[in-house]
């Protein structure tokens, strides 16, 4: 939301994480450090959610994460920040929703509402999938996606919600870049 005096004030951003090529959990993390700071600060992260691959040519499982930030940066420029993440960890883009060493997708920004092709909020198909909802309602058990309604409400209604496992700690777990961590809610727990 942009004030009177043309400044935007902080709102919450939602990403979705994903990886399922190379060392899932070390892609993941690395995303965390790539997208945290310059602007977008991260607040805490959920836990890490193995899960089947939905849609795409046939592919290995997936972890699945969502991280939570606050930022006044336009949405725009969130996304590019999402995009030099996925080239950092060097995504390769074949075939659609084939496999990747890391997705970042914006889910929500605030209660921003956008059909631009380029940058769609909240995320088109974030209300249909379990693997974006099961990790966001694990790090926000309040969280409602604009439009569409409580996350819980919509987990339970996909049909893809068998194919999600939620990792225990020892079997993987994310952390916020050091600097972030101090002030925030950390989920290795
Ligand atoms: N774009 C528009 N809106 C957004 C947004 N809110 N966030 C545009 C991010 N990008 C957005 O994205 C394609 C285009 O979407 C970009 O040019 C951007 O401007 P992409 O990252 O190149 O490709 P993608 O992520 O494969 O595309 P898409 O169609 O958004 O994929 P989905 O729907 O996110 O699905 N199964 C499991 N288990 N776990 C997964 O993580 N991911 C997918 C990808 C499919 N199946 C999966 C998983
Ligand atoms: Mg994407």
């Amino acid at each position: 939301m942009t004030g009177s005096a043309g400044v935007r004030s902080e709102r919450t951003i939602v990403l979705a994480l994903g990886s399922n090529l190379g060392d899932r959990l070390a892609n993941l993390q690395r995303g965390i450090t790539e997208l945290c700071g310059a602007g977008l600060r991260c607040t805490a992260v959920s836990a890490v959610f193995e899960t089947a691959p939905v849609g795409g040519p046939d592919q290995d499982d997936y972890l699945n994460a969502v991280l939570l930030a606050s930022s006044a940066l336009p949405g725009r420029e969130i996304l590019s920040r999402c995009q030099q993440a996925e080239a950092a960890l060097h995504r390769v883009r074949t075939v659609r929703w084939g496999p990747r060493t890391l997705d970042a997708d914006i889910i929500a920004c605030g209660t921003e509402v956008s059909t631009d092709p380029l940058l769609t909020l909240p995320h088109p198909r974030a209300h249909e999938r379990a693997f974006v909802l099961a990790p966001w309602l694990d790090v926000a058990p309040d969280a409602v996606l604009p439009g569409y309604g409580s996350v819980a409400s919509l987990l339970a209604a996909v049909p893809d919600r068998d194919g999600v496992r939620r990792l225990s700690q020892s079997a993987g777990c994310l952390s916020l870049p050091a600097e972030a961590a101090k002030e925030a809610d950390s989920t290795c727990r």
